[in-house]
């Protein structure tokens, strides 16, 4: 056998496996599915980066294994193509959008086949490609027939860099999420998504999923879903009532002022004239205040006295209205209801402008409050008239049902979320397919028109008028309105990057339809999606839409389950060797392609695989590529040792104890490690058990090649190229039969697990309780919960809460008790 030569293998078998559609998923496959997808590219013009490479590898790792498990499964890749990146990009480099994006997906194509993934290419997907984005249209045009997409004149984000609006969820930290620049606030017609329809059963199913606990509570946080009330102030000196929301109606007898936001809608009614140019100016200035900063519970407070007072129902005493730009008009109702004494900010607020505090709810233990702070917990009111005396939670009832009385009051549930904003003043987008006749108003492409489709143009560069690029083109602009035939104009925003990848993984079950979005069978065989991998950046954006889009194709009776991703793995990010973010700023950027040039696919993908958890930031550290680029070569090796020797394969059962042993212990630790992305301590098993088959002289050639058989099953998920290379090398000789990718994962045998045991003592505060005899094979969870329920020891644990448990491996368990 020749020396380990990557380029030679993997060039090999990439061929093979694209010239016979190996991983083609079959829609009409009897066997179980699996749906494993990894978050699509924007095909960037910087190519691939490690990061794509660790989650890609991650993805395809888990979709091999399940195919060797017998499962029919469906791995397939596209191309999120649209969108700002991609346009910013062709603006910078002068060539045009179509055609960079083109040329960066065909690069990106070319270095996820390098890399060895899996994919069925035979359902490559581009959101930037007509026959794709016509469909986008058509789930446009059925949100528009649901009410679901509307036009409002609204404050949106405006970034004056990239001269688009913005969700909210793209404005991080009151700035561009794509460029970093300032948002400013800009009054403007814009095409709005009601995702706040859904935001219950956003929020609700969100138990139903097996997520990162931590994207599970932004995304919670996001909707933001609040419990409270809507209360009514009457003006002392006029009819009109100001409705404020509020959470803790337990404190309305603590209520000394009220606050409206600047921009309140009412708020001329309400500034009395001696007040008005104060108020003017006031107004003026917060208008340069990001809506960031003004949510920060640290800055320091401004506000000015409009003059007028209102009547606080509980005491019937006037209380001042006040404006302070602490109070957003886009929350509730735009106004508040200050209780000093039990809020932060208004207790800030009471002290810089010296208004009064009322102490209304005061703690059930009696823990000391620090001087001068608002209680800001739960309590007894006091001082609260015929509630005093109440828990806080029965007074928030009982105040709301005596105010909903009087009509002062009603029960209300408010949320952070806001509606999405969906258009996009660019060029490189989804048209949005609505015709505006001046008779008729927002009229649908009708489907059969669909796609509409971008124009072919020069300049597609942003306007600079705030519109889009496309309201430059008057040829495509003018058209006539497709319900009452008199000339219209089309709709010249474009939809946001967003929308594309809101129900790819839909398509992907039946990418070539020209019929129809996708064929119902079709979807019901592959989605949900099982298995989803990319980055956690997306938790309030991507993963949220798509939940959203999906929800809405339920609605429609078009998919059969309510969620699409069922099972969420989010990738560390990988850092540069120095510990900071990769960045050609810094220029430590590692180019995967280099890496397999020098070493190979196989030992990047292992390289990537083992540099720590999954799930962890961890650095780049070049050094370890040359261990396993050895541990390659150790198992090339071993082979080459095993080849040229005449071994009649015998049964199993003539093996030792000892073999048996560690091959059963290997199966099972790299299966349970797989099935639980453990992929760094998967590769660390493989290389133990590798030594073993290399090192232990006294194993039986046998033995060896029966172990070095399933080691070439269970690394092939891992490092397929040479993995498929030495059992193809080894099969006539030994007769096996089928290539690699065709054989059945191995399951382990547990009685082989038991026959090396050890023997702990089990202690409980330091004294021996019993003796736990038990496989050396057992997790030390497996360990301590079976030391447990010892008859000796489970007595004097009984009824008492294990403070401690102190394990020393093969040796003692201790538990800790009082
Ligand atoms: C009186 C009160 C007393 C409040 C108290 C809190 C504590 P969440 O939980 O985030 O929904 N609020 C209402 N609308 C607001 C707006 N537009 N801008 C700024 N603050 C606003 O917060 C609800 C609470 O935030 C409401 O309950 C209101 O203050 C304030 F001891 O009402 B509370
Ligand atoms: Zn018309």
């Amino acid at each position: 056998m020749a020396k380990y030569d990557h380029q030679l293998v993997e060039d090999k078998w990439q061929k093979i496996w694209q010239t016979n559609n190996y991983y083609q998923a079959d829609n009409s496959s009897v066997k179980p599915k699996k749906y494993i997808l990894d978050m699509f590219p924007y095909p960037s013009g910087a190519g691939l980066h490690v990061g794509h490479v660790e989650s890609y590898t991650a993805a395809d790792i888990i979709s091999r294994y399940f195919r060797l498990k017998g499962f029919e499964v469906l791995h397939p890749m596209g191309w999120d193509s649209f969108g700002l990146p991609a346009e910013n990009y062709a603006i910078k480099k002068k060539i045009h959008p179509k055609l960079v994006t083109e040329q960066n997906i065909n690069r990106f194509r070319q270095q996820l086949k390098r890399l060895g993934c899996s994919y069925d290419w035979s359902r490559e997907v581009a959101t930037s490609d007509p026959q794709y984005y016509r469909w986008t249209q058509w789930i446009f045009l059925k949100l528009f027939a649901q009410q679901l997409a509307y036009q409002a004149v609204v404050p949106i984000n405006w970034c004056p860099s990239c001269q688009t609006g913005l969700a909210n969820e793209e404005v991080i930290d009151g700035a561009c999420e794509r460029c970093q620049t300032i948002i400013i606030k800009k009054q403007k017609k814009q095409w709005l998504l009601k995702i706040t329809d859904y935001a219950d059963r956003l929020l609700a199913d969100l138990d139903s999923l097996t997520w990162p606990t931590k994207i599970k509570t932004m995304q919670a946080n996001w909707i933001g879903r609040s419990v409270g009330a809507y209360i009514k102030f009457k003006l002392v000196d006029d009819d009109f009532f100001i409705s404020v929301f509020s959470t803790r109606s337990d404190t309305l007898f603590g209520v000394t002022y009220l606050v409206v936001a600047p921009e309140y809608a009412q708020l001329d009614k309400l500034i009395k004239l001696e007040q008005r140019s104060e108020v003017g100016r006031y107004v003026e200035k917060v208008k340069t205040v990001s809506e960031y900063d003004r949510a920060d519970f640290k800055r320091k407070k401004t506000g000015v006295f409009t003059g007028s007072y209102a009547i606080n129902p509980a005491t019937n005493e006037p209380v001042p209205i006040w404006v302070a730009d602490y109070v957003l008009a886009s929350y509730g109702t735009g106004a508040v209801m200050a209780v000093p004494a039990h809020d932060e900010r208004d207790f800030a607020f009471a002290q810089k402008f010296g208004l009064p505090e009322r102490v209304v709810i005061v703690p059930d233990s009696s823990v000391r409050q620090a001087a001068r702070k608002a209680y800001l917990g739960e309590g007894r009111l006091v001082d609260s008239g015929q509630f005093t005396r109440l828990s806080s939670e029965q007074a928030r009832k009982q105040i709301t049902d005596w105010l909903k009385k009087q009509n002062l009051g009603q029960p209300a549930v408010n949320y952070k979320l806001k509606d999405w904003l969906f258009s996009r003043q660019r060029y490189w987008g989804e048209p949005i397919p609505i015709i505006h006749c001046l008779s008729c108003g927002a009229v649908p492409v009708p489907v059969e028109d669909l796609p509409v489709t971008l124009p072919e143009v020069e300049f597609y560069q942003p306007s600079g008028t705030g519109e889009s690029p496309l309201a430059t083109i008057t040829d495509w602009v003018e058209t006539v309105c497709p319900k009452c035939g008199k000339s219209a104009k089309r709709e010249t925003d474009t939809m946001p990057q967003w929308a594309g990848s809101s129900w790819y993984w839909l398509r992907f079950c039946d990418p070539n339809n020209s019929q129809e979005l996708f064929d119902s069978q079709a979807v019901s065989k592959w989605a949900p999606v099982d298995i989803y991998v990319g980055g956690a950046e997306h938790a309030v954006l991507h993963l949220l839409y798509a939940r959203f889009w999906h929800k809405v194709l339920y609605d429609q009776g078009l998919v059969n389950h309510q969620e699409p991703f069922l099972r969420l793995v989010n990738q560390g990010i990988i850092l540069a060797a120095d510990g900071r973010k990769m960045s050609k700023s810094f220029d430590n950027v590692v180019n995967p392609d280099e890496v397999i040039e020098q070493w190979g696919a196989d030992c990047l993908r292992l390289f990537e695989m083992f540099l720590g958890p999954l799930e962890d930031a961890k650095p780049w550290q070049e050094r370890g590529i040359v261990g396993l680029r050895r541990f390659l070569e150790k198992i090339w090796n071993l082979g080459n040792n095993l080849l040229p020797k005449e071994i009649v394969p015998t049964d199993l059962a003539d093996q030792s104890a000892e073999f048996k042993w560690q091959l059963n212990l290997t199966i099972k630790k790299t299966t349970e490690d797989i099935e639980s992305f453990r992929f760094n301590t998967a590769i660390s098993g493989l290389m133990e058990f590798t030594n073993y088959l290399t090192e232990d002289k006294n194993n039986l050639l046998n033995n060896r090649l029966e172990g070095f058989k399933n080691l070439l099953i269970l690394l092939y998920p891992l490092a397929p190229h040479i993995t498929s290379e030495l059992w193809q090398l080894s099969q006539s000789q030994f007769k096996w039969v089928g290539s690699l990718a065709e054989q059945v994962w191995p399951t382990y045998q547990a009685a082989a697990l038991q026959t090396l045991t050890t023997v702990l003592a089990i202690q409980v505060n330091g004294k021996l309780r019993g003796q736990l005899n038990c496989s050396v094979s057992l997790s030390k969870e497996e360990i301590i919960n079976q030391a447990k329920v010892l008859p000796g020891v489970q007595k004097y644990l009984a009824n008492q809460t294990i403070k401690k448990t102190i394990y020393v491996a093969d040796k003692i368990v201790n538990f800790v008790i009082d």
